[in-house]
């Protein structure tokens, strides 16, 4: 099929300028706040953000890297089972999110699912002040009542369309593509 380019290098820096303002904004600061990334593309992201946050602030936000199989609701018993030893348990396991303002941070925003399951694993650990959602791109067709607080650009989509997500980090270069 064919394929666009919806956002080059320029527009996901510029997009990640703008939310990083937009958290500090929101937040009144940075103070308390913690910036948790979703695996894998999520975590580039988390970190990109926290960087440029404390470029604005001069303060150091800690970032955490999430990984959700385990909570997954559409993962047959024994999948999730083995997914939680691989894991050891959530990576997210000991981190004090108790009174702590949690910014999630994933590429593409779809169902909604990967998102509930994370605020699962969040709330395992303790008891929040808020969750917040920033996602780079947001193409529609939520399963849940979730909605992001931070969008790079919203995308409406096809079921059949698919985003691809390419960040310099692990695939050279910055990028995001949609193919139909
Ligand atoms: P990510 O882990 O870096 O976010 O889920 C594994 C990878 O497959 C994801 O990368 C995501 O970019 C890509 N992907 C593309 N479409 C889908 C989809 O519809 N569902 C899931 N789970 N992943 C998708
Ligand atoms: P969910 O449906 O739970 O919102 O998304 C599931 C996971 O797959 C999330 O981590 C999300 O980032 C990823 N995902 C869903 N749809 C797409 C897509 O079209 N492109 C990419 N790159 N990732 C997607
Ligand atoms: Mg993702």
């Amino acid at each position: 099929g064919e394929r666009h380019i919806l956002m080059d290098d320029t527009a996901i820096r510029r997009a990640l300028t703008r939310i990083a303002h937009e958290i500090v904004e929101k937040n009144k600061g940075i103070e308390d706040c913690i910036v948790v990334g979703i695996k894998t593309r999520g975590v580039y992201l988390a970190n990109r953000i926290a960087a440029r946050i404390s470029d604005i602030e001069g303060i150091d936000v800690p970032v955490y890297e999430l990984d959700i199989t385990k909570y997954r609701d559409d993962l047959v018993e024994e999948y999730q089972l083995e997914a939680a030893q691989q894991l050891g348990e959530t990576e997210l396991a000991g981190i004090n999110v108790k009174n702590k303002k949690v910014i999630l941070f994933d590429d593409v925003l779809y169902t909604g699912r990967t998102i509930r399951a994370a605020m699962d694993a969040i709330m395992d650990c303790g008891r929040p002040q808020s969750i917040q959602l920033a996602v780079l791109v947001d193409r529609g067709h939520r399963e849940l009542p979730i909605r992001p607080d931070f969008i790079g650009k919203n995308v409406p989509t096809s079921k059949h369309e698919v985003i691809q997500v390419q960040l310099s980090e692990i695939d050279g270069i910055d990028q995001v593509t949609i193919y139909h």
